[in-house]
């Protein structure tokens, strides 16, 4: 069947996961593929729209822990196809510098993050990624194993949010501060909080943490909509 992608197909994604239908998340990413869809659009103007209704229901009481973990399976079937496909559009390798990232301890949430990695991944990052649930010293270990350009921290929960000023303030005392760059994200995560915290930039979705860490690092590359 052939696919239009307009508004209605990446209303039809978003809905698929509202309704927690992975068969049809499915078939949808893959035949948007076929289509052409930009993967990155099937996340942000899809899938990321549905789960975000699906957290609104959630905060709401509408719906319950069951059905917010039933979407977010969903949604990272879905990413996970759409996944291969960004990287791949990064397959011209030159690394514009290596950073390390990963979602603060006290929150298992992933999907953003490893949004994050991959988009930064295909614009010519090296990321480590370290998952989940990471302690101070781990993002700490993992800078120095790696000998990483940034530290990227993730979280979408309030009550962890000072862990993020935890890793600057340790970074500080052990003399790491100035050769690491540091960018925070997540939802509740805003431009005075970075400021407060210590951090040199705050992304607020996938493509604003490239464009961030860009200017982070001196990279300059040509940007939609502006001159070359
Ligand atoms: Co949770 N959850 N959840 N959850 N969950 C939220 C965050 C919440 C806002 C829902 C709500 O109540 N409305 C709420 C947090 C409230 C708060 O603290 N203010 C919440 C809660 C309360 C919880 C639990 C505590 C529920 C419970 O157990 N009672 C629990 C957390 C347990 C823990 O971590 N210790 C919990 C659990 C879960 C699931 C496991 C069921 C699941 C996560 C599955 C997974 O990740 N594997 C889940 C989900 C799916 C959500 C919502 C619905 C969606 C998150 C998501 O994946 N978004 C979320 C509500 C919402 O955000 N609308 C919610 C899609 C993703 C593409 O967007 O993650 O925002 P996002 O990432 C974006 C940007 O934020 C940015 O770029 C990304 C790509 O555009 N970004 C960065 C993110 N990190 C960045 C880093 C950067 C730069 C940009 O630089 C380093």
């Amino acid at each position: 069947m052939d696919i239009k992608i307009d508004d209605e197909y990446f209303g039809k994604l978003a809905q698929t996961v509202i309704d927690g239908d992975d068969e049809e998340c499915v078939r949808l990413v893959n035949a948007g593929l076929e289509a052409g869809v930009d993967p990155l659009d099937a996340v942000e103007k899809g899938l990321a729209k549905g789960i975000n209704q699906v957290g609104e229901d959630f905060g709401a009481g509408i719906i319950f822990l069951p059905e917010l973990a039933m979407a977010a399976d969903v949604m990272k079937q879905g990413t996970a196809i759409l996944d291969d496909r960004i990287k791949a559009s990064g397959a011209i390798r030159m690394s514009h510098g290596k950073i390390v990232i990963g979602t603060i301890k006290g929150d298992i949430h992933d999907i953003g993050k490893s949004v994050v990695a991959t988009v930064l991944q295909a614009n010519g990052y090296d990321v480590v990624d370290i998952g989940i649930d990471i302690a101070v010293d781990t993002f700490i270990d993992a800078v120095k194993e790696h000998n990483a350009d940034a530290l990227g921290m993730s979280t979408l929960l309030t009550l962890p949010l000072m862990e993020m000023g935890k890793v600057i303030n340790r970074m500080s005392d052990i003399g790491m501060r100035d050769s690491v760059k540091v960018i925070v994200g997540g939802c509740p995560v805003t431009q005075e909080f970075a400021d407060e915290i210590g951090a040199d930039a705050v992304g607020f979705d996938a493509q604003d943490a490239v464009f961030k860490l860009d200017g982070l690092l001196g990279i300059n590359r040509p940007r939609a909509g502006t001159a070359t």
